[in-house]
């Protein structure tokens, strides 16, 4: 601070979820002025818009936490281990309002798009109403799973039904009692939806493309004594996040060596005890190489086949459900007694890569086999355009005019600088853009981001510049190190969002990355030195 240019704000920001908050507040907290812009009627971002039956996460919320207020913490008391939706948001507020955070909050209000000035080095961003206003920094904080995908169905709109999509979920419960339902899709939301619709609805069909491996996870409440534990901890919360290979420091069944080091029966020992305790994601980390070797791999993914078999009574339902491809390649899921909803006699299985959807009528969902499958909900829980669809979606233009769509060309010419800046976007930081980590806990990769974000902007100000901007090189050597992850695991060879491979037609790229947190937190260290950034002092600009 002071900032020179004439604005409106120092800084707009775009989305009020975990990560666009913190950075208002970090902003704030340095004496910025900053007005965060939201879509939706209130704070959450996904966890506003994803209210579906069953939704919650699959991180101990302990470390789905903000780690940067030792009061937030100690004043906060969840009651579950993994949380549903409902508490969450209520969390997010709870930490909006303790922030006094809404009063830079405009809500109701998407950003569609916004344009960099280079004569006067400051953004414009569209507030809607004919209205714009500028900034010297945007920062964009819309999510990366926050477009919503659905298949084409022909005659969709026949239906006499309900439709829904789980990530634009109505903020009424939706009553499933006596219902005849579908849920479309079985990633991590599908999972979740299909546990829990299943219990009230009359009927479910589950229209499943590809099997998924779901790791058993249970949900013990949390007592007064463990409460008093995590806030004694507190001091040392952080540093644990950080210090664990994905943010979640519980992990406590790990073995520091190679799955094919065991024998087969030391290995299934190992398996069992972890599948029996229900510790969810840590079957993936059960040995250090089952992410990095496909032999390794092979191991954990025969064992949970085995696991499906043995759950799942019907053996057409199981043979439907078992999945082939390498074990982690598509996000893990977790949940509980996924497998076990098939035994139940009101849940069927439809296998699309056997008889794909061809069409819907007014009545449901006809099946290539003839079967017309009779409806009164269509639950769409089939993923996203995500990681560069929120970005891409939105028309910003940088220095040249172009759109960062453009810029990305769709994602064939994919290329980031931390996938925070942008070469020809001028202070620009997207906090949730492309090449954000795909295997860590998300939302301590916000706080590392947005920290990383708050400390450049210092650096600029005490500069005195009027633009920092990604490098070419920077770029370069970032998005090289993306793929070489990328390529060296086993995310390469399974199709997946993080890869486009859910959406037809959609370039092949790595989307997100995917090494480990502390090779990723060890670049925005060395980032620190701002050396992979172009600037522009402001005597320049001046005198130009
Ligand atoms: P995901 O993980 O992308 O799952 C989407 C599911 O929908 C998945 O099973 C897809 O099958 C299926 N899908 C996608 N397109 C189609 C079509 N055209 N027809 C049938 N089925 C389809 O999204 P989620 O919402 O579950 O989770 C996203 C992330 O949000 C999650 O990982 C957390 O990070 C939070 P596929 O496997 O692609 O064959």
């Amino acid at each position: 601070m002071p900032m020179n240019q004439q604005v409106d704000f120092d800084a707009v920001v775009v989305g009020a979820g975990f990560s666009g908050l913190y950075m208002l507040h970090l902003l704030r907290e340095a004496g910025y002025s900053a007005q965060l812009y939201e879509a939706g009627s209130d704070v959450g971002g996904t966890w506003y818009w994803n209210q579906y039956p069953g939704a919650r996460c699959d991180v101990p919320a302990e470390f789905y936490s903000y780690t940067f207020s030792e009061e937030i913490h100690r004043d906060w008391k969840w009651s579950a281990v993994y949380p549903e939706q409902d508490e969450i948001l209520s969390y997010i507020k709870y930490v909006t309002d303790k922030l006094d955070l809404r009063k830079d909050i405009q809500f109701n209000t998407r950003i569609t798009d916004a344009k960099y000035d280079p004569e006067a080095y400051t953004w414009s961003v569209n507030v809607g109403g004919g209205q714009t206003v500028t900034a010297k920094y945007f920062i964009p904080a819309i999510g990366n799973v926050s477009v919503p995908h659905a298949p084409a169905i022909p005659g969709l709109d026949k239906f006499r039904g309900q439709t829904y999509h789980t990530s634009q979920w109505p903020h009424e419960p939706v009553d499933f009692k006596g219902k005849r339902v579908a849920v479309i899709g079985t990633g991590s939301s599908g999972v979740q939806a299909i546990t829990s619709i299943s219990k009230e609805a009359d009927h479910l069909t589950v229209f499943q493309r590809t099997p998924q491996y779901v790791m058993p996870v249970e949900n013990p409440k949390v007592g007064e004594d463990d409460l008093e534990r995590r806030r004694a901890e507190f001091p040392t919360l952080r540093k644990r996040v950080r210090e664990h290979i994905v943010g979640m420091p519980c992990f406590d069944v790990r073995k520091m060596y190679s799955a094919l080091e065991d024998t087969e029966e030391e290995r299934n020992r190992h398996y069992e005890a972890i599948w029996q305790e229900a510790k969810g994601f840590q079957m993936l980390y059960a040995y250090t190489d089952l992410t990095i070797n496909d032999d390794a791999n092979a191991t954990i993914a025969e064992f949970v086949r085995g696991k499906i078999r043995e759950i799942v009574k019907d053996p057409v339902k199981a043979e439907n459900l078992m999945p082939t491809y390498l074990l982690g390649g598509k996000r893990p899921v977790v949940a509980t007694k996924y497998y076990e909803s098939y035994n139940q006699e009101n849940v069927d299985l439809v296998n699309l890569k056997k008889t794909p959807i061809t069409e819907c009528t007014e009545k449901g969902l006809v099946t290539a086999d003839g079967t017309e499958h009779e409806l009164d909900i269509i639950v769409f829980a089939s993923g996203f355009d995500a990681m560069i669809g929120p970005l891409a979606g939105t028309k910003i233009r940088g220095r040249e005019g172009i759109t960062l769509k453009e810029k990305w060309d769709d994602g064939r010419n994919l290329k980031t600088y931390l996938g925070v800046c942008h070469v020809g976007f001028p202070n620009m930081f997207t906090i949730t853009g492309p090449h954000f980590p795909l295997t860590a806990n998300a939302l301590a990769v916000n706080e590392v981001i947005a920290e990383w974000v708050i400390d450049c902007i210092e650096y600029a100000e005490k500069q005195g510049l009027a633009e920092v901007e990604a490098t070419p090189q920077g770029e370069e050597e970032w998005t090289d190190h993306v793929n070489e992850v990328g390529n060296a695991s086993i995310y390469a060879r399974t199709d997946s969002w993080y890869t486009g491979a859910n959406i037809e037609g959609k370039p092949r790229a790595f989307y997100g990355y995917t090494g480990d947190f502390q090779t990723y937190q060890d670049k925005f260290e060395k980032a620190k030195d701002y050396k992979a950034l172009a600037v522009k002092p402001l005597q320049q600009v001046e005198t130009t």
